[in-house]
C-alpha cells in the first residue's frame, strides 16, 4: 500500500532511535529524555574533548588505562609512525599518503561521527516534542478511529457517517474531508476493502498522500544572501506572536546567529516591555518604542540592525483585523519602510495562528493572505488541542506552508514543521 509500509518502517525507525538515546542518557520514560534533552546546550560524550572549534582532539588520556600494541610502527618521538622500507616489503600498489592527510582523515571521520550523534539526538528531541504536543489530538482521533472500527466491524454507510464526524472534530476542515472521504470510498470500493482494521491503514496513507500531493511547499526560512534577513510576524490578539518570536530568537541564537527584535506592537499597552524580557532572556539585541507609529519605529529599528550587523531580526507588530482596510494599509506602509532599508526585504512574513481556534484560524488565513504576502504560517498551542488536523486544512484550503509549530509554553517547544513527526506524533499508536 502506497505510504503505509513506508511510514511503517519510518515508525520503527525512530522508535529504535528514541531506544537508543534513552539508553545513553540511562533514562525509561519520554518525559525524563524530554527533560534530559532540554538540558542547556552542554556536551555530555565523555570521550570527546570539544572545544571551539566542536572537533575531537586527541589527547592523551584517551588512551589512558588502554592497552597498546604497535609491533608493526616505528615511532620516535614526533609519536608518528615514519615509513620505513620494511613497510612496503609484501604490497605492491601502494599509494604514498602523507601524514598530515592521514590524521586529516582520522580527524573527518571522528568530526562526523560526533555530528550524526548530535543530529541524531536533535532528531530524537523534535519527534518527542511532537509526540508530546499532539498528544491530545491522538488520543481523541486515534481513540475515537479505533472505537468506531470495533463498533461496526465492517465498513459501510453507518461507519462513513461517524468518520466523518471524527474528523471533523480533528478539524481537518469541512472541504477536506469530503475530498478524503470521496477517495476513501473509492478505494474500499475497489479494493474491496471491508474490515475496518485494515481500513484504518488506509486513512493513515490517504491522510499523509493529501499532504505531500499537490505542489511542494518548502517549510524552510527564506534567508537573505547578504545581510540581514528580516521576519515579519502578524497575526491577531493573543496567538501567540511575541512568545514565538521568544522562542525563534532562541533557536537562531542557538545556532550561532546575531538575533534582534524589533517591537513594533505599539497599540497594545505593555507589549514592548514583554518583548524586551524576551530579548534579555535570549541575549538577542532589541530595539522598540510604545505609543508611535509602527513604521517609524520599524525604520529606526533597522538602521540599527545593519548597523550592528545582525544576521536576524523579527519583527512584532500588533494583530488587529476589526478593520481590514485599515491593517492593510499600515501593513502595505511597514513593508515599504522595510524595502527601503533593506532592499528585497522582508524575507519572510509569517502568520500567527492559534490552533485551538481551528476553523476560525483558517479564516484568519484566508484574510491575511488577501492583504499582504503570507510566505509562511506558524501554528501554535497544538499541545492545547484535540485539534490537530488543523495542518491538513492549512495545507489544502490556505496553500501556505507551516513553517513551525508551537507546541508548549516554553522557550524551547517550537520545531520546524516536519510531516513525518507530525503523523508519527498523530498515528504511532495505531500503526
Ligand atoms: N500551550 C501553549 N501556549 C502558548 C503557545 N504559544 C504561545 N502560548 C501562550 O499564549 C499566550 C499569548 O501569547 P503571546 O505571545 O503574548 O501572544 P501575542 O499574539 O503576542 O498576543 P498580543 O500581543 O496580545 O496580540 C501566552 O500565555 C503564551 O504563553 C504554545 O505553543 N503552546
Ligand atoms: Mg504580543
Amino acid at each position: 500500500m502506497g505510504f503505509f509500509q513506508n511510514l511503517k518502517n519510518l515508525f520503527k525507525k525512530k522508535e529504535k532511535d528514541i531506544e537508543e538515546v534513552k539508553e545513553e542518557y540511562n533514562v525509561e520514560t519520554i518525559e525524563e529524555l524530554k527533560e534530559e534533552l532540554e538540558e542547556p546546550t552542554e556536551i555530555v560524550e565523555k570521550d570527546f574533548d570539544i572545544d571551539d572549534d566542536g572537533i575531537d582532539d586527541f589527547n592523551e588520556s584517551d588512551f589512558e588505562g588502554k592497552e597498546v600494541h604497535e609491533p608493526d610502527l616505528d615511532i620516535d618521538d614526533d609519536g608518528i609512525d615514519d615509513f620505513v622500507p620494511s613497510d612496503f616489503d609484501d604490497n605492491e600498489n601502494i599509494q604514498e599518503v602523507t601524514e598530515e592527510e592521514v590524521l586529516e582523515q582520522v580527524e573527518e571521520v571522528k568530526k562526523k561521527s560526533w555530528f550524526s550523534k548530535k543530529e541524531k539526538k536533535e532528531k530524537v528531541k523534535q519527534t518527542i516534542t511532537y509526540d508530546k504536543g499532539l498528544e491530545k489530538t491522538r488520543k481523541e482521533f486515534v481513540s475515537s478511529l479505533s472505537l468506531l472500527g470495533k463498533k461496526f466491524g465492517k465498513v459501510n454507510d453507518e461507519y462513513f457517517d461517524e468518520l466523518e464526524e471524527i474528523l471533523i472534530k480533528a478539524d481537518i476542515g469541512v472541504n477536506t474531508v469530503m475530498k478524503f472521504l470521496d477517495r476513501l470510498r473509492k478505494r474500499v470500493k475497489h479494493e474491496n476493502i471491508t474490515d475496518t482494521e485494515f481500513l484504518n491503514e488506509v486513512i493513515v496513507d490517504e491522510l499523509f498522500s493529501i499532504y505531500v500531493e499537490g505542489e511542494s511547499l518548502t517549510d524552510k526560512i527564506n534567508m537573505a544572501e547578504e545581510g540581514p534577513t528580516i521576519v515579519l510576524m502578524v497575526g491577531v490578539n493573543g496567538v501567540g506572536k511575541t512568545t514565538t518570536i521568544g522562542k525563534l530568537a532562541n533557536k537562531f541564537n542557538k545556532q550561532g546567529k546575531k538575533v534582534m527584535l524589533i517591537g513594533a506592537d505599539t497599540f497594545r499597552a505593555g507589549a514592548v516591555p514583554q518583548l524586551e524580557e524576551w530579548a534579555n532572556r535570549t541575549g538577542a539585541l532589541f530595539y522598540g518604542k510604545e505609543q508611535t507609529d509602527p513604521s517609524g519605529v520599524i525604520y529606526d529599528g533597522l538602521e540599527m540592525a545593519v548597523k550592528e550587523k545582525v544576521d536576524m531580526v523579527f519583527i512584532d507588530t500588533a494583530g488587529r483585523l476589526q478593520n481590514k482596510v485599515n491593517l492593510m494599509n499600515e501593513l502595505d506602509k511597514i513593508n515599504r519602510v522595510i524595502g527601503k532599508i533593506i532592499p528585497g526585504a522582508p524575507h519572510e512574513t509569517l502568520l500567527i495562528i492559534d490552533a485551538t481556534t481551528g476553523q476560525n484560524g483558517i479564516s484568519q488565513a484566508k484574510s491575511f493572505k488577501e492583504i499582504t504576502n503570507i510566505t509562511g504560517i506558524v501554528l501554535t498551542k497544538l499541545d492545547g488541542t484535540a485539534k490537530g488536523g488543523i495542518v491538513l486544512a492549512i495545507k489544502e484550503e490556505v496553500k501556505i506552508p507551516v513553517k513551525f509549530i508551537g507546541l508548549g509554553e516554553g522557550v524551547d517547544d517550537l520545531s520546524a514543521f516536519d510531516i513525518e513527526d507530525y503523523i508519527y506524533g498523530l498515528f504511532k499508536d495505531m500503526i
